[in-house]
């Protein structure tokens, strides 16, 4: 059981699990062991109804499918279309995101305003909508719909994808990976990994990476800019995380998913004094309302609602016996939790036409009674509190304090003050040599790995050696989860020259960025470190790196490709399931380095990992010219022994 997670409250809510005989996420993809072995290789093709066709790795069954296709085109094949479903997913996020705003500009909304004027107007400018205007719902409006048109769009280059440094886009042009359209590239994905279409598994490579690039330069950039303006650019705050952010005498709603839309109004109306005078005439002292997954990043940016865990945690929550209510949006959400709240009082509400799970009860998400439809969904898990049973109630304790709600604009803020901002303190840094570089560590928990393990070994190791962590999505959940985002507790575990630099600049080693989609934040940082200049004149060539070491989903595979496309060297683990063509691998590992000047790293081992991204940052050091590093690296006994008392708060504003 202690090798499921490094997470305490998650191996006690596994062990409760057992112990009332409920079945869990883990205990679900035990049995599914043995995997197909062709599976894993990605040399099982479904494509037809001639199939399914495998090919033999060792070469002595059959090397074709039944059409003749090869192993490489199907290896190729079964990426392609994994990165055309995860950008359409983090696309369709987008557009509901671009569909809410251009509703709520038109007054069609129930409780939605537009908070980030400022940003809007920045994106009106940028996306060539006339901002000298004082009616900020028509400017609105119109930026909604400039971005609605970039889904459809069927010539052109996207307009995000233009933020891009020069080179980059140049890069992308000569290989023809430049996106036109956001849907465009998805359809024309699918089309061709239809039976008897491409059959070249480079060309298929390609067209995936412009599919993926539509997404993290056109879906998802989308969705972070308009959600930002909708619902407040996010500024640092603090919060807790974990199951132990759940209260034994509150009302504990949990919302777990990716689009804010609902979350922000239920987390609204759980704070109006008529919901908490409901749950008090109910016999609870208060509400909580706690998420898990990406929309709990949503909230907790903006507004400071607890993170009740990562994906692997979404049963795990209900084991407590103490969750009235788990409300469902979109993406991530195992339909065992229909299973699991079953065995307790928890209502599972879900709430999109999208992800609809039997057993659950449905409200559907309707912007022009989000309020409406809010308040109900809140007064169900109020009226649900009696019905807990008091005897299954074990509420872990484990939670810790964190600090969240980074953005590129307002780092530029704490790197360089109110009257400078600027990147320049980041980019010195770098090149004297304090910082060896910055990674970007993201992505989902995987059952088939230990929980949250490799997270934390790769975060340790690279703090050590003086690397910044920028953090999104489920990582965040770990990192937060595991007191590295505190900023008292992190500096444990830094270098002497990365923590200078905190100390100095007020902001803690580990900056939590968001939530999936805000991958794009990560972008529009590259951007700006190479806009500050000194370390490259592209992505590819600045000491950054991504690293993605417990995947799980098609998303991941999309965000992978974008990422390494846009110069980013990323660890990617478990690996993309291509280990059946020696070619489809060769060209990941070596072959995009000399197309898009980054690779994969496929490595089990989160060690070795960190190993490996450091050398990667130390070339980009050296191929730059620049100083060595100030400081050796802390070592491993040193890193636990430094003590809280030489940490500075971080400027929480
Ligand atoms: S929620 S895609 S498990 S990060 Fe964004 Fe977490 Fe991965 Fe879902």
């Amino acid at each position: 059981m202690s090798d499921r997670s490094v997470d305490k409250a998650a191996l006690n809510m596994l062990r409760k699990a057992k112990s009332e005989g409920v079945r869990t996420a883990f205990d679900r993809s035990d049995l599914q062991e043995p995997r197909c072995g062709f599976g894993e290789l990605g040399l099982c093709c479904q494509q037809c109804y001639m199939g399914p066709c495998r090919i033999d790795p060792f070469g002595k069954g059959p090397q074709y499918g039944a059409c003749g296709i090869s192993g490489d085109a199907i290896v190729a094949r079964n990426i392609a279309r994994s990165a055309a479903i995860g950008a359409s997913a983090h696309s369709d996020h987008g557009r509901d995101v671009a569909d809410n705003l251009y509703l709520t500009a038109l007054g069609k909304t129930q409780g939605y305003e537009i908070k980030d004027q400022r940003k809007l107007l920045a994106l009106a400018e940028e996306v060539g909508v006339d901002a000298f205007s004082s009616d900020f719902n028509m400017i609105a409006a119109k930026v909604a719909d400039k971005c609605l048109e970039q889904f459809g769009q069927q010539k052109g280059e996207l307009l995000f994808a233009q933020r891009a440094p020069e080179k980059q886009k140049a890069r992308w042009r000569n290989l023809k990976v430049m996106p036109r359209g956001i849907d465009r590239e998805i359809v024309e994905m699918l089309h061709m990994v239809h039976m008897g279409m491409d059959a070249d598994y480079h060309n298929l490579l390609l067209h995936a990476i412009k599919a993926a690039l539509g997404d993290g330069w056109g879906g998802s950039m989308i969705a972070t800019d308009l959600t930002d303006i909708q619902f407040g650019t996010p500024t640092p705050i603090r919060s807790t995380a974990n199951l132990g952010v759940l209260r034994e005498d509150a009302v504990n709603i949990v919302v777990h998913g990716h689009e804010p839309t609902l979350s922000e109004m239920i987390v609204k109306v759980a704070r109006d004094s008529e919901m908490r005078a409901l749950a008090r005439d109910n016999g609870a002292e208060d509400i909580v309302v706690a998420g898990i997954c990406c929309t709990a990043n949503e909230i907790l940016m903006r507004q400071g609602a607890p993170l009740a865990g990562n994906f692997l945690q979404q049963e795990l929550a209900i084991v407590t016996g103490a969750v009235e209510a788990m409300v469902v949006d979109v993406q991530c959400i195992m339909p065992g939790l229909s299973q699991v709240a079953q065995c307790y009082h928890t209502k599972l509400i879900t709430t999109s036409k999208k992800a609809r799970i039997p057993g659950a009860v449905h409200y559907q998400f309707e912007p022009e009674k989000a309020v409406d439809i809010a308040k109900k969904i809140v007064s169900e898990a109020v009226g649900n509190y009696r019905r807990r049973d008091r005897a299954k109630v074990e509420i872990p304790k484990e939670k810790n304090d964190l600090v969240a709600g980074f953005t590129v604009e307002n780092i530029f803020y704490h790197l360089g003050g109110k009257f400078r901002p600027s990147f320049k303190p980041l980019n010195e840094g770098i090149i004297q040599g304090r910082l060896r570089g910055v990674v970007g560590i993201v992505g989902c928990n995987n059952a088939r790995l230990t929980h949250d393990h490799n997270y934390m070994t790769i975060v340790k190791e690279l703090l050590r050696h003086d690397v910044l962590v920028v953090t999104t999505g489920c990582s965040a959940g770990c990192l937060s989860k595991q007191g590295l985002l505190n900023p008292e507790a992190m500096f444990t575990w830094c270098g002497n020259g990365l923590r200078e630099i905190c100390e100095a600049v007020g902001i803690p080693p580990v900056l939590h960025m968001g939530s999936c989609v805000d991958n794009s934040r990560i972008l529009n940082a590259c951007i700006e470190m190479v806009k500050e200049g000194g370390i490259g004149t592209d992505i590819s060539q600045l000491p950054v790196a991504g690293c993605a070491p417990e995947a799980m989903s098609d998303k991941a595979v999309s965000i992978g490709l974008y990422v390494v496309a846009s110069g980013i060297t990323t660890h990617f683990n478990p690996p993309f399931r291509v280990h059946g063509s020696k070619k489809v691998l060769e060209y990941l590992s070596e072959g995009m380095k000399a197309e898009f000047g980054a690779h994969f790293i496929f490595e089990s081992d989160p060690k070795k990992a960190a190993g490996k991204l450091i050398k990667v940052l130390d070339e980009k050091r050296e191929a730059l010219k620049l100083k060595p590093m100030l400081y050796p690296p802390l070592d491993g006994e040193s890193q636990q022994k430094v003590t809280e008392k030489n940490a500075h708060p971080v400027a929480v504003g």
